[in-house]
């Protein structure tokens, strides 16, 4: 894992402004955070950024953290403490466990594309979806036996334009049923969501009339397991054109949560119906990897308009969207598109359990800038990101 010379970080540290002084305490949650995460250079960023400050206190605070990103074996240890405190019959937390080569296995993870699928031309949109029974990554190093897609969880991105008649085709080549709920449609479940049979398939249409970013997931009994299990995505109706401003860069975020009966790290843990009833997840992820997007940072250019659309797949937990060091420009609470709707210049946004939400950012100075659940417990267990604006360094990929 190698360090960064202190140039790296120097975009953190330019402006320093009355928010900073405030922000100490948030960068030690992130710093430890991140840590967790196998971030190393980010964290040797943040400690940098830390010391340009001359905050003794803050950075000797985060000296643990920093002691757990440059040794492995201090990471293992920190994971073992984090289990001792949060054991209760059933709900044995595994948050955090790691593997020596957390690092490297998050750095060679080929991370889910966010970036938003290209429109299909004309009136009818195609798609084919293939559900699997297959083992999954959550984080570095832990593994799932997922009931999931083909590519993974979350399902691929369907991107449909306002008024195109969607047509899905969904493929069980799971061992149980399985269906699938699409949000964005309106049509009688019964007809349209109704269990496909293991080796079958099943085709329906609806018209995607009501614009905005919706859930889509398997809807069969117990519906708990089978959303907490993976089967769970994202379909974006974009409004027709002119409605919005043109975006420069699209991000599609699923965030959800993972509920394990083991630490995943030598065989696949499976699902804990008692941790789901009780709430208290493991692992919570955006797009499915713990910290992904902090290893391989999503980007942006300087003063380009960025948005995100978020999807919150739960099954329970919701998911208060926030980006560190901005505010949104605009914001699209629960998916509704009409811009007389929009808020403006605000935080922190809750995107409910199979919910949505729309938000623009426009950022003018280079820097890494995190994307989080600000529901903090959230980003101890994978929910954070990094948005690269400009070409600045101080990430795993490089
Ligand atoms: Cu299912």
């Amino acid at each position: 894992m190698a360090s960064h010379p202190a140039s790296h970080s120097s975009p953190l540290h330019k402006r320093p402004s009355a928010s900073e002084s405030i922000g100490g305490a948030f960068w030690m949650f992130a710093a430890i955070t991140l840590g967790f995460l196998a971030a190393a250079v980010a964290l040797v960023a943040f400690l940098m950024w830390l010391d340009a400050r001359g905050d003794n206190q803050s950075a000797a605070a985060s000296t643990p953290a920093a002691a757990t990103a440059h040794d492995h074996n201090a990471m293992s240890g920190a994971t073992t403490d984090m289990h001792a405190h949060a054991t209760a019959a059933g709900l044995e937390s595994y948050a955090g466990a790691a593997p020596a080569n957390a690092a490297d296995l998050a750095a060679a993870h080929k991370p889910f594309p966010a970036e938003m699928p290209a429109l299909q031309a004309g009136p009818l949109a195609k798609f084919n979806l293939v559900l699997t029974d297959r083992t999954v990554e959550v984080a570095p190093g832990v593994k799932y036996s997922a009931w999931a897609w083909e590519g993974g969880a979350p399902g691929p991105v369907i991107h449909v334009q306002q008024g195109q008649t969607v047509q899905i085709t969904l493929k069980n080549n799971g061992a149980i049923p399985h269906s699938i709920d699409f949000h964005a449609a309106r049509i009688a479940p019964n007809v349209a969501f109704r269990d496909v049979m293991p080796g079958k398939s099943f085709t329906f249409k609806f018209q995607a009339n009501d614009p905005g970013v919706f859930m889509y997931h398997c809807g069969t009994k117990p519906v708990l397991m089978h959303i907490a299990n993976g089967m769970y995505g994202a379909i974006v109706v974009e409004p027709k054109p002119g409605v919005l401003p043109q975006a420069d860069k699209n991000y599609v975020i699923v965030a959800s949560e993972w509920y394990m009966d083991g630490d995943g790290l030598k065989t696949p843990a499976e699902f804990n119906m008692t941790k789901a009833h009780a709430r208290q997840p493991d692992w919570m992820t955006f797009n499915g990897y713990a910290g992904q997007y902090v290893t391989h940072p999503l980007t942006a250019d300087p003063g380009e308009l960025v948005r995100f659309w978020v999807v919150d797949a739960g099954p329970s937990l919701d998911t208060d969207f926030h980006v560190v060091g901005t505010i949104f420009n605009t914001a699209y609470p629960f998916g509704d598109m009409k811009p007389a709707h929009a808020l403006h210049g605000v935080q922190t946004v809750t995107v409910p359990a199979g919910g949505g939400g729309v938000f623009d950012v426009k950022i003018d100075d280079p820097g890494l800038y995190p994307f989080v659940s600000h529901a903090f417990a959230a980003v101890d267990e994978g929910q954070v990101g990094l948005l690269k604006v400009g070409d600045v360094e101080g990430t795993m990929s490089h």
